[in-house]
């Protein structure tokens, strides 16, 4: 008889034409006009995503960087190698307008909701080139916001780019040794003290290690330091500093050593290093000692990309799983009708879909906030659905892949199959740009902060739950939700304990809603 092969799992040719959801969204929230303007480009990435752009990941995959410290004469170099399709992927995004497209605001509120749609088809071919722009992005937005005007016009152009040759990404550098979630503990100190002039107008050097820096290739990056005068040598809070350290992709770093690049269990076509600054001439921006609350404005950003490289990571394998489903056969049927299977697949589109939903209910808000048609209380909504949407998808995203690996069977243990990296690259989401209890507390930060951030969150899903006329499983629900939102003291150690039930709460609530309103 024939010797059997299976047939390996496939993608559509284009992911934006299947991407049902995707469309039905931006169908409902878009006006009919920018509809128009932008779904022909959409279809022309949906189409690169699932072609050049594979090809090029892979080659991203199969090439991992590497550093070399030293030349042949022992000079230090701290060359990066990367495969040259990296640049061809980053080159791709600025051409498309991944990082410009929020900043030329052409499209009013719906910028973001454009620019994160975009993001959604591209991130999953990206080899987590996705990580720098969504740092480059977080930084613009902190420079757009905290940036001297000089600065701004000198950074802002190469940072929203679409000539590859003139794009600049950005790195991000808080982690040290001591503590990723508290950076309070520092060490890094900035010394008011510059050896020469510097072309950016440095104010200080910096000294200290950065334990976690990805996308070592960038040509900038904003950090936190502890100031210190000369005379006075008292540490003070963080600042934070801008660091211009490369203009052309290929130069040495100046007063920057790479000491190694991390080993990783995923996300291992990135470049991720520890690094040591040895007198790096550094900006301050913003205030002295605003540093953390400066940079949060990135964070806030980079965690809305976070979630929609989830949903998105969530998307590419379902539809894998799928195409693969509808051909691998069991007991004499093709596995997609076996009951059972079909039950956990659709499970697994609801979560997806509430991912989705409240993901880019959150681009929505941000880019209603951005061009100041957000009102108070949809700012405010904005700033506990941030951390909501980080945590949630990047949970959601570990129990999808692995869900994915498992229905593969033995296959999806095999790495030369593809899809183990689904699960190792599905790990990193909850932990970078805050873990799940950081995000927790985030939303606890809010709750305390802004008194009336409790009520209008409660009003808003009351008004929306009775108006869809949701069941009793959601009263149950929200009234849960209510009591514990009662307490006084809402950062006290018993509301940190609750912290995890508050937040996967409100995520049910909330997708719930969205999943009502868009009739899924
Ligand atoms: C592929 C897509 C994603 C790509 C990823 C890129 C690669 C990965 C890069 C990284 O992982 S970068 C490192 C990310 N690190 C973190 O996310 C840090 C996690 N820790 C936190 O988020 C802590 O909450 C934080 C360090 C920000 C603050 O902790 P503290 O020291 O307890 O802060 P505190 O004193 O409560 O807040 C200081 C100020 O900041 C307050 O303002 P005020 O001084 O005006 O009162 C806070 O309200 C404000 N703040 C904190 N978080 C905020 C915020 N404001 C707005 N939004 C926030 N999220
Ligand atoms: P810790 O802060 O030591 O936390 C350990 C555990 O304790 C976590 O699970 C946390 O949730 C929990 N925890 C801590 N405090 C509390 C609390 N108060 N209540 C409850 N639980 C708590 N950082 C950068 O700055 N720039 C980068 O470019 C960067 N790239 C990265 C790339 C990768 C691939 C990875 C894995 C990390 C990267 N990071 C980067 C670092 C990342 O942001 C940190 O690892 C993360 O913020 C957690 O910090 P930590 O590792 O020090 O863990």
């Amino acid at each position: 008889s024939k010797p059997f092969f299976q047939e390996p799992p496939k993608l559509p040719p284009n992911t934006f034409r299947t991407d049902k959801l995707l469309q039905k969204f931006l169908l409902s929230v878009l006006p009919k006009n920018i509809q128009k303007d932008i779904f022909g480009h959409l279809d022309y990435v949906g189409g690169q995503v699932a072609s050049t752009l594979l090809d090029w990941a892979a080659d991203c995959e199969a090439n991992e960087p590497f550093h070399v410290p030293f030349d042949a004469w022992g000079k230090r170099v701290d060359r990066l190698v990367l495969s040259q399709s990296w640049s061809k992927l980053e080159g791709f995004a600025a051409e498309n307008g991944l990082v410009s497209i929020a900043y030329e605001r052409k499209f009013g509120c719906y910028s973001r909701v454009y620019q994160m749609a975009l993001l959604y088809l591209f991130a999953p071919s990206s080899a987590f080139v996705s990580c720098p722009l969504a740092m480059t992005d977080g930084v613009a937005r902190a420079l757009e916001i905290h940036g001297d005007k000089d600065l701004k016009e000198r950074v802002l152009p190469h940072l929203i780019s679409r000539n590859p040759g003139e794009f600049w990404t950005a790195g991000q550098w808080m982690t040290e040794k001591t503590g990723g979630s508290d950076v309070s503990q520092t060490s890094t100190v900035a010394i008011p003290d510059i050896a020469e002039e510097s072309e950016f107008g440095a104010t200080h050097s910096l000294y200290g290690v950065k334990w976690f820096a990805s996308a070592i290739d960038s040509n900038i990056a904003l950090t936190l330091a502890k100031t210190q005068g000369k005379e006075d040598l008292d540490t003070r809070e963080l600042s934070l500093f801008y660091v211009e350290f490369r203009k052309n992709k290929n130069d040495c770093l100046q007063k920057i050593e790479i000491l190694r690049l991390k080993d990783k269990l995923g996300t291992r076509a990135l470049p991720t290093a520890e690094i040591k600054l040895n007198g790096t001439p550094a900006r301050l921006i913003g205030r002295e000692g605003r540093g953390v609350s400066n940079i949060s404005v990135v964070l806030n950003i980079t965690r809305i990309y976070n979630a929609v490289c989830c949903v998105a990571h969530m998307r590419r394998s379902l539809d894998l799983l799928e195409d693969y489903l509808k051909k691998r056969r069991s007991f004499g049927n093709v596995i997609f009708h076996h009951p059972l299977q079909y039950r956990v697949l659709r499970n697994l589109e609801i979560t997806y879909q509430r991912s989705f939903l409240l993901t880019f209910f959150a681009a929505f808000l941000l880019g209603k906030e951005e061009n100041g048609e957000a009102s108070g209380e949809e700012c405010m909504l904005l700033r506990m659905i941030t951390p909501l949407v980080k945590l949630y998808t990047a949970k959601q995203v570990i129990v999808v892949s692995s869900e994915v690996v498992e229905s593969f069977g033995g296959a999806g243990y095999i790495e030369n199959t593809g899809i183990p990296r689904l699960l190792r690259d599905a790990q990193v989401y909850a932990i970078w740009e805050g873990t799940t209890n950081i995000m927790c507390l985030d939303i606890l930060r809010v709750f305390a902060k802004y008194s009336s951030s409790r009520s209008v969150l409660l009003r808003n899903l009351s008004e929306n739950g009775s108006k869809l006329s949701l069941g009793e499983t959601w009263k149950k629900k929200y009234n849960e939700l209510e009591y514990l939102l009662e307490s006084q003291d809402i950062t006290s150690s018993s509301m940190q304990s609750k912290g995890r039930r508050i937040a996967f709460l409100m995520a049910f609530l909330w997708s719930e809603i969205l999943l009502a309103k868009y009739h899924m």
